[in-house]
């Protein structure tokens, strides 16, 4: 099934210059990248694209984190894009992710972990229209 997934690479994973590493591993993939930006996200829309993790403890750590630097954001297209981009991220600790996604290979922290991915057809839908219109 053909389907549209959102990406964003944190501003730890642009920091680390790891952004064209992560381009060719979704393109190798078969997936296409059809629109991609670096940017600066601003409070409210790091809090809306983290609405489900409000009131969580970690929610506040993980804003700033997203506002701490650049962001590059990724509208992917493709089979199964939703569940491919997450298991080419890998597990959300990057302590416990694999060797060989994005997050295993490249991830410091919890926090700092390199990428988002959406979750599902719900989270994508929600997420893309924040950054791609139409
Ligand atoms: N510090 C901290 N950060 C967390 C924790 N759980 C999640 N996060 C951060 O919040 C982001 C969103 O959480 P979640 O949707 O559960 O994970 P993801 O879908 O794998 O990114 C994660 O990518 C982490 O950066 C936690 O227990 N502690
Ligand atoms: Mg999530």
């Amino acid at each position: 099934m053909r389907e549209r997934t959102f990406v964003m690479v944190k501003p730890d994973g642009v920091a680390k210059g790891l952004t064209d590493e992560i381009v060719a591993r979704v393109e190798r993939a078969g997936l296409k990248i059809v629109s991609m930006r670096r940017m600066k996200l601003d409070r409210g829309l790091a809090e809306e694209l983290y609405s489900v993790h409000r009131g969580k403890d970690f929610f506040e750590r993980l804003v700033e984190h997203v506002l701490s630097g650049e962001v590059v954001v990724m509208l992917v297209e493709g089979e199964l894009t939703i569940a491919r981009m997450r298991e080419l991220s890998g597990a959300t600790d990057p302590a416990k992710a694999a060797k060989g996604t994005i997050r295993g290979d490249f991830g410091s922290s919890i926090t700092e972990n390199i990428i988002h991915a959406a979750d599902s057809a719900e989270s994508a839908e929600q997420e893309l229209p924040l950054f791609f219109k139409g």
